[in-house]
């Protein structure tokens, strides 16, 4: 297959100014009808070429007759033109009902929805298929009306009606939308189908009144309250904060069961995966609930950060990917608690981009080359250039970082932008000159810093030090610039002994020197994770205990613990045994703060996890690290006893309610019954089966089926069977009993899996489905991992499988495999093996080819 490359790009050969699309709707066959107007960009005799996949182009007019000499190229429609500007019209068919790639116009529960981001614009219709050709968008739907009686597109609804007259008129009917907005064809989107709205109302800061729509099944209904009001916290936020108006006088979103990724923020009209906009009690966790309204932000504020500023090719995607997560990160802390939002932002940069970035696919923030531009939506281009963008406004400042996102906006509304672009605002709104910093975009790999104090009497010396490790394609790197929060505490009395400062390192290695210390101090390093790097220290146990109990960075605080309990638990891997005691007391010292809330304590008093401590071994133990990890679990369950009881008893809330608070101790008391059961207590099942019966919210419920389920007790059958039965036709709640199955602690887990991809609700069709049990597997590091390889065989036969009719979904569940170096000789081999095996298979699609044969280099 074909790479794509950076440094390729050339600006279209002709742009579209204007495009009219008609469309026939019919699940079967699919009528297209476009008109575009095109016109020539710059002095050139290149022929207009327009891309396309999968289709057959029916009839292909220009300025009204029909065209002379076009030619197909292998997908891709060429057609010769001599003027400055023509209009061209093409027909052609398509059959969503039998896209299973879902990408482009595809059939979802009986209704019509697209989905064109990248590249699937290209299979509805002939078109420059590519983010830097601008157009406006009028578009007409005719289809049944019994079926489809509501067909949405972007912009402003223009017209509607019931067609006229004979055998074409027979209960069919029509509507048109038209977008004033220029947009590129990965903004387009259109929906049919049976719906109803939640509707709703914004009045925006200049006091334009929009219409709110949040468009599902009709009885779904009564789940979309709290994506709607997500929605309007979203409008006024982007407002406030970065100065962001609406612009249309509708704003649509529409929920689809059948989604490859999570949303997608088509212009005026986003379609979004079902699972992040349904929410009721009984059916989503606190988790959903805060991931809806994360997402419906995300979604949101793309409509400037992504819609209103474009990429300029996709190699620029975390130009909006990378701002956008940081826009929505900062959305969610001002929501409730900054200080829990960063932990939780960071748990997951570290379980999905560090192994990214130290494994086979790693690639920069701005990529150089792909094969399948679908594998390059990754933690690196969201989570790893969110934090960037993030450095960036540590750097800047609020004010300043503020000037510069008005200037970006203003600079480049309604174009097609870089990375670079963004930058060089940054640079002029914020007085500084980021040469050197411009390398976070082109560098992969994780920084290390090592930081080591000293002191030697009234003054202590902190060393630092930073390498970047070479990745595929970058053997050698350069030094980065670090942001680095830090601060020094008193070892004796616990007092602050300088302010916090904020030191850029850019050299190799570079001193500082304190003076005038009074006792000896502790550091504290990279707090808020100012910097997303891999900070290796000479502190000791005592130390980290110490900030875990004193440092008033509550991150900083969560950070000494993390750090303590790895250091403990890698100790325990390698030398078999493990020393408990300092873990045991600072997890007592949090437990029981309290002027702590709860949500942070929670967060604070879990381990890291297995795939955690694995990625600090040079190889991966999986049997020792899971063994570790319990037994440490278990003393911590029963010299804590009285603890974990006393919190989850006082954790008990009355009703449910959806606050911080009440979020917050509903999160204490799952974690305090996990540790209950670690302890091997005898009442421990009857009291997570309690819970699971007694819930009235699902937080409860799925957090006590976890605990069961991990566990050897007869109410686990019991609790699996009675959460079956309550929510077998939930389709979102049964994914969630395949995922708390696949992520069992237990030995029998891959079995269990494997007798689960045979149950009669188990599908590939559905995306959702196939991650919630081979996606969760594969990140359950001791099943996954069976010695015997049994399931890296079952995930390569699921993705095979998957890949012939999903190729996206299925590309994205490789890298697993792909971690093959970090494991003992046996299980590197078998891996690969696996891996092999998937490139070897007949028909295999570009996306698994890239994913699967670059994983095995
Ligand atoms: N922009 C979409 C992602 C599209 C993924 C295409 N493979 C959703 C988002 O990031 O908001
Ligand atoms: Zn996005």
């Amino acid at each position: 297959p074909q790479i794509i490359r950076r440094e390729d790009y050339r600006a279209p050969d002709w742009f579209v100014p204007e495009i009219a699309l008609d469309f026939d709707l019919d699940p079967t066959a699919t009528r297209v009808q476009a008109t575009l107007k095109v016109e020539r960009n710059g002095a050139h005799d290149r022929p207009l070429v327009l891309n396309g996949d999968a289709l057959a182009a029916e009839s292909v007019l220009v300025d009204g007759v029909e065209a002379q000499g076009w030619t197909m190229d292998g997908p891709d429609l060429v057609i010769p033109l001599t003027g400055e500007s023509h209009t061209i019209e093409t027909v052609v068919t398509i059959a969503p009902e039998r896209n299973t790639q879902l990408q482009g116009l595809y059939a979802s529960s009986g209704m019509l929805c697209t989905q064109c981001e990248a590249e699937g614009f290209r299979r509805i219709t002939f078109f420059p298929d590519r983010p830097d050709v601008l157009s406006k968008y009028k578009v007409r739907m005719t289809g049944d009306k019994a079926r489809f009686p509501v067909l949405l597109a972007n912009g402003d609804p223009i017209a509607q009606g019931d067609c006229e007259g004979g055998d074409a008129g027979d209960g069919r009917h029509w509507a048109e939308w038209h977008d004033p907005f220029p947009k590129p064809s990965y903004l387009f989107a259109l929906v049919a189908g049976d719906l109803v709205a939640n509707k709703g109302h914004f009045t925006t800061m200049s006091g334009r009144k929009v219409d709110l729509g949040i468009w599902v099944r009709e009885a779904d209904l009564p789940k979309t309250d709290h994506a709607l009001h997500a929605l309007k916290l979203s409008m006024a936020w982007d407002e406030s904060v970065y100065g962001r108006e609406y612009d249309l006088d509708v704003f649509n979103i529409v929920a689809v069961d059948d989604f490859n990724f999570g949303a997608m923020e088509n212009k005026g009209l986003n379609v979004f995966n079902s699972r992040y906009i349904l929410a009721d009690p009984d059916t989503a966790t606190d988790y959903d609930y805060d991931a809806i309204a994360a997402v419906v932000a995300h979604e949101y504020f793309h409509n400037w950060s992504g819609n209103r500023v474009t990429c300029r090719d996709w190699f620029q995607l975390s130009l909006k990917e990378g701002f956008t997560v940081f826009r929505d990160q900062s959305f969610s802390g001002d929501q409730g608690s900054k200080a829990v939002k960063r932990i939780e932002d960071v748990r997951g940069l570290r379980a999905s981009q560090f192994p990214e970035d130290s494994g086979p696919l790693a690639h920069p923030v701005r990529p150089d080359e792909y094969i399948e531009i679908s594998n390059f939506y990754t933690a690196t281009i969201y989570n790893k250039g969110a934090e960037v963008i993030r450095m960036m406004s540590t750097i800047l400042g609020p004010q300043k970082f503020r000037a510069a996102t008005d200037l970006y906006f203003d600079r480049f509304d309604g174009t097609a932008a870089t990375c670079e672009d963004f930058v060089r605002c940054m640079e002029e709104a914020g007085g500084v000159d980021l040469t050197q910093f411009r390398r976070w975009y082109s560098q992969a790999g994780t920084p290390r810093v090592s930081a080591n104090l000293t002191q030697e009497g009234g003054k202590a010396r902190l060393k630092l030090a930073q390498s970047v490790p070479p990745t595929p394609g970058q053997p050698v790197k350069e030094p980065m610039v670090l942001p680095l929060k830090l601060k020094l505490f008193g070892g004796v009395t616990g007092r602050p002994m300088c302010d916090e400062q904020l030191v850029l390192l850019k050299d190799a290695a570079q001193e500082i020197v304190f003076e005038n210390l009074s006792e000896t101090p502790v550091l504290s390093i990279n707090r808020g994770f100012s910097a997303p790097v891999i900070v290796e220290t000479n502190r000791t146990a005592k130390d980290l205990a110490f900030l875990s109990a004193h440092d008033d960075d509550p991150f900083a605080r969560y950070e000494a613990m993390q750090q303590l309990m790895l250091d403990t638990l890698v100790a325990a891997v390698t030398s078999g045994k493990g020393e408990h005691g300092a873990v045991i007391e600072a997890v007592r010292n949090t437990l029981t703060d309290a002027s702590l809330d709860q949500a942070f304590i929670a967060e604070a008093v879990l381990l890291p996890s297995d795939s955690f401590i694995g990625d600090q071994m040079g190889v991966v133990d999986p049997d020792a690290i899971f063994a570790a990890r319990e037994a440490l679990r278990g003393d911590l369950g029963k010299a804590l006893n009285a603890e974990w009881r006393a919190a989850y008893d006082g954790a008990q809330a009355n009703r449910f309610e959806y606050s911080p608070a009440a979020k917050g101790a509903r999160r204490v008391k799952t974690v305090a019954l996990g540790y209950i059961a670690a302890s091997g207590a005898a009442d421990a099942a009857e009291l997570a089966f309690g819970q699971f019966e007694a819930a009235d919210n699902m937080t409860d419920r799925q957090g006590a089926l976890t605990t069961l389920v991990n566990g050897n007790s007869e109410k686990r059958t019991e609790a699996l069977e009675s959460f079956y039965q309550r929510y077998q036709s939930n389709f979102l709640v049964l994914d969630k009993w395949f995922q708390t199955q696949a992520l069992s602690s237990r030995d029998d887990t891959a079995q269990a899996v494997e007798a689960l991809a045979n149950h009669k609700d188990f599908t590939l069709a559905n995306p959702n489905r196939a991650r919630a049990l081979i996606g969760a597997f594969s990140v359950n590091q001791r099943a996954f991992h069976d010695v015997s390889g049994r399931g890296y065989r079952f995930v390569a036969d699921q993705l095979i499988a998957l890949d012939r009719l999903n190729p996206q979904t299925a590309a994205k569940l490789v890298p697993p495999l792909g971690r093959w170096k970090r494991f003992d000789a046996g299980r590197a081999a078998k891996m690969r093996a696996e891996l092999e095996r998937i490139v070897a298979t007949p028909g295999l699609s570009k996306d698994m080819f890239e994913q699967a044969s670059k994983s095995l280099d």
